[in-house]
């Protein structure tokens, strides 16, 4: 088989890279180890920024997006037992933020691919990537018991953290930077109205809590709890207990609980790779780079950096060029840099630390009042949640 691009990974990275090639006449196979179903029914994301709204739609599959998202203007911080409005829209001169589940972001993609006939091979096992440091790249792999070899221009390393292209790449030619919390999110889904109309992020003395949401009758909540806690640990009542203790009486009234419908818990890590870029072969998304989720940026940065690697592919197609290949990893570590900042920074001031003593909740109240108080300080949240543009600083 011979491809223009193999991609491997078919989560939002890989998936939205093969929609945008495809729209410039690029030819691309993706790989994926699981199956469709298995894909879909991780629960993660929910909050798009509007750089990633306007490339799904740039990738023709924002229809069901608009139709049924549900555009936030702003979000609330609870801490000290009372809540604060972070007023999106007025601190960034009119910005907002999409909530749309990752899984409908996936299922949307998935369903343009089926529709335009292009290939993905699902359940694709053992796959391996070659010779990226030649201009004759090849990715083998097995679907059923039978080998397969494909011939590619370049490979698109879209397989998430935990996938085969970073860890293909020799030791010396990459630094890794990590920071793993002492701590996870234990996260539940629920067929429950949400308890308010907007995001809640809550700073309490038991820990962090999010209140999300998928739509006017799902809703997803987040607990922050001990790495050893295991998900059997927590039962429906016990999450919903713990819940309403981190909430303001008010919010807690109105909480509405239920069965889950999921639940998981998340270790929490901020970790960069450098460079993103290695010959004919590129890491884009979680495969490069894993931010905290407080932020919620991680699905926004996978879009960016799969903007970033699209146009740099068809630059070279269309214009033989290989500037924008070239630039690809300094462009794409700018703009992650400044979200693993900010990532790092609000879960530093949200969370609970086990071993950093009493003073550190005080600092962090002190922090928060002030910054409550300072437009400054909320035009910092503000426009740092609501996302840079694409080409910020060039
Ligand atoms: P994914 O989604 O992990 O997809 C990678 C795909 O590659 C496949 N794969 C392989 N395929 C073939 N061969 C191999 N050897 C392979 N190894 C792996 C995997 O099966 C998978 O299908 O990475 P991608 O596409 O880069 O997407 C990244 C996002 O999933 C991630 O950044 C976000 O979910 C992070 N995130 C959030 N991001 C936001 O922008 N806003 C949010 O509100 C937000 N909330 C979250 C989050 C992540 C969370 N968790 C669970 C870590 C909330 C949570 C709780
Ligand atoms: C979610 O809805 O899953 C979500 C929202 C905001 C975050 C993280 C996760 O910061």
């Amino acid at each position: 088989m011979k491809t223009q691009v193999a991609i491997i990974g078919a989560g939002p990275s890989g998936l939205l890279l093969g929609q945008l090639l495809h729209k410039a006449g690029i030819d691309a196979i993706i790989l994926e180890r699981q199956s469709p179903d298995y894909v879909l029914g991780r629960i993660r994301a929910g909050v798009l920024e509007q750089v990633a709204t306007d490339l799904l739609d740039e990738a023709g599959v924002g229809q069901r997006m608009h139709a049924e998202g549900l555009v936030h203007t702003g979000f609330d911080m609870l801490f000290n037992g009372e809540r604060h409005r972070i007023d999106l829209e007025r601190l960034t001169g009119g910005r907002k933020v999409m909530v749309y589940g990752q899984t409908e972001v996936t299922r949307d993609l998935m369903e343009a691919r089926k529709a335009a006939g292009l290939p993905t091979v699902y359940e694709a096992a053992n796959v391996q990537v070659h010779d990226f440091d030649t201009t004759r790249p090849r990715v083998s792999y097995e679907k059923d018991g039978r080998s397969h070899t494909i011939e590619c221009d370049f490979i698109a390393g879209c397989d998430g953290f935990h996938g085969v292209c970073r860890a293909s790449v020799p030791r010396g030619a990459i630094q890794e930077f990590e920071k793993v919390y002492p701590f996870g999110w234990l996260g539940l889904l629920s067929d429950t109205p949400p308890v308010h109309h907007e995001l809640i992020y809550v700073n309490s003395e038991r820990g962090f809590a999010l209140c999300s949401q998928r739509s006017h009758t799902r809703s997803r909540y987040y607990l922050q709890v001990p790495l050893t806690d295991k998900v059997e640990q927590w039962s429906d009542e016990a999450f919903w207990t713990e819940l309403r203790l981190r909430l303001d009486p008010a919010a807690a009234d109105k909480l509405v609980t239920g069965p889950s419908l999921e639940k998981s818990i998340a270790p929490l890590r901020s970790f960069v790779t450098e460079p993103l870029r290695f010959g004919r072969l590129f890491l884009a998304g979680d495969a490069g780079h894993i931010v905290p989720p407080t932020g919620a940026k991680g699905l926004n940065l996978a879009a960016t950096d799969v903007k970033y690697l699209s146009n740099a592919l068809i630059e070279f197609y269309q214009e033989r060029s290989e500037a924008g290949i070239d630039s690809y990893s300094q462009r794409c570590l700018k703009r992650i840099w400044r979200a693993e900042r900010f990532s790092w920074w609000f879960t530093s001031i949200m969370h609970r630390f086990p071993d950093e003593g009493a003073i550190h909740a005080r600092l962090q109240q002190a922090e928060l009042d002030y910054l409550m108080h300072s437009e400054a300080g909320l035009k910092t949240i503000a426009e740092n949640y609501v996302g840079l543009p694409l080409d910020f600083g060039d």
